[in-house]
């Protein structure tokens, strides 16, 4: 007796979680509307959203809030641009620090960029903090970028 085949439900299952993972992405890009001293401590918000799909990122408290248990990459670029001030941030997960960069102070014109590939939790929180004082971010090049690289477990 030929034996039933079970490729069918199998496909169809699978084509159904496609859908539904196809359907739980994320991205944004926000950037600033203004050149801004930050104190220290402060969250670097940037209020311009020019992209929030799945809207993870909240331009008014500057943080992305994981809505999926998944692997998300962020990238955050600043320039100051004018002597005696730097950029300085870093990227923090739930206020643990995972990348920092500052800018030379008596320069001006450079930048800097914080990067990372994370596996977070849903609900867990990443935003840019200020952990250093005499802060100049320049409006044209301060830019916060994060995405959803994949579901798997
Ligand atoms: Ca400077």
């Amino acid at each position: 007796m030929k034996k039933k085949s079970n490729a069918l439900p199998f496909l169809i299952s699978k084509h159904l979680c496609v859908a539904v993972l196809l359907n739980q992405t994320v991205s944004f890009h926000a950037r600033l509307n203004s050149n801004i001293n930050v104190p220290v401590g402060s969250t670097l918000i940037l209020p311009i959203l020019l992209n929030n799909h799945g809207n993870a990122y909240d331009g008014s408290t500057g943080k992305f809030t994981a809505p999926y248990t998944a692997t998300y990459c962020f990238l955050a670029t600043t320039e100051d641009f004018i002597n005696g001030p730097r950029s300085v941030m870093a990227l923090v997960v739930d206020g643990k620090e995972v990348d920092y960069v500052e800018t030379d102070g008596p320069s001006y014109g450079q930048s800097a960029s914080v990067h990372a590939v994370l596996r977070l939790t849903v609900g867990q929180k990443v935003w840019l903090n200020v952990p250093k004082d005499n802060n100049y971010f320049g409006a044209h090049s301060t830019a916060f970028s994060g995405f959803l690289v994949d579901h798997s477990q």
